[in-house]
């Protein structure tokens, strides 16, 4: 309970965005145990100039403005630690896209050091000579890499030893098996005229885990079958999964068709 698992800088231009979220979330109880440190660093507090500039021109020309290296390779400098596993990451809509796989990666960090960018983004030697990776969140444009980091950070640090209690441990995760998990229902068993599914209310364990897995894959076929490539299947669940492709042509060209 005491020992700091991850120390985790942000290095930002709006260090308060970060204040709100981490007082509100989950996290903050992972925060409170000290098990995690979360550390906001201005850039700006870098900038060693009268008028403390982090920003200037584009060489080439073009609109908007870029973020000046200095400021930044010494705000890096400065709070990377010199013992344990460090990484260096540049939240970027030119990154590699975020995932549960990345998630569990970047857990085993000691420190991550996280690079929110603004404007048009920051100078490319900075990432050249100070990220170790770039990582977007998604193919949708965002005004600057904060939420992405918060996005990042929620997601690494639950899986922190610790941090999460049993019942939501993250063993249980939907995506540690690769599907998408199955419909949950809780009380009234009849709500504006829909019955909870019958099966549920039997008591009966082997052919409540059985529906269960069934509408898991039922679900991930209908929604994500990009996902079904990578899920690990048992021979019933592939005999499942033939079943549903027979019932719908509409989905016949999807890539599960190549397994089996
Ligand atoms: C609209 C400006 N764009 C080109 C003319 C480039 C651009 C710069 C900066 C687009 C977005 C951003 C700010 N976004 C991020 O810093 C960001 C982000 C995102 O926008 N989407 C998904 N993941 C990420 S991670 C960082």
């Amino acid at each position: 309970m005491r020992v700091i698992r991850m120390r985790i800088d942000i290095l930002t231009l709006f260090p308060q965005f970060f204040d709100s979220i981490f007082a509100t979330s989950i996290l903050q109880r992972a925060i409170a145990n000290g098990q995690v440190v979360l550390n906001t660093v201005d850039i700006r507090d870098f900038a060693y100039d009268k008028h403390r500039v982090v920003d200037d021109y584009p060489y080439g020309g073009g609109a908007g403005m870029v973020m000046k290296p200095e400021p930044i390779a010494r705000a890096i400098t400065a709070v990377k630690q010199s013992q344990g596993k460090v990484r260096v990451i540049y939240m970027s809509p030119q990154g590699q896209v975020f995932n549960q796989g990345k998630a569990l990666e970047l857990a085993a960090f000691d420190q991550l050091v996280i690079l929110c960018g603004h404007y048009e983004g920051v100078d490319e030697r900075v990432i050249q000579l100070y990220v170790d990776e770039e990582i977007s969140i998604g193919d949708f444009v965002l005004t600057g890499g904060e939420l992405p980091a918060a996005v990042l950070i929620d997601a690494v640090v639950r899986l922190l030893p610790g941090v999460l209690g049993s019942a939501e441990s993250a063993a249980q995760d939907s995506f540690s098996d690769g599907l998408l998990e199955y419909p949950q229902y809780t009380r009234p068993p009849e709500f504006e005229g829909i019955p909870v599914p019958e099966v549920l209310l039997s008591g009966h364990h082997g052919r409540i885990a059985t529906w269960r897995r069934q509408e898991s894959l039922r679900r991930t076929w209908e929604r994500r079958p990009d996902l079904l490539v990578r899920a690990s299947l048992s021979t019933a669940d592939q005999a499942f999964l033939k079943q549903l492709q027979g019932r719908t042509d509409s989905n016949s060209c999807c890539q599960f068709d190549d397994r089996v």
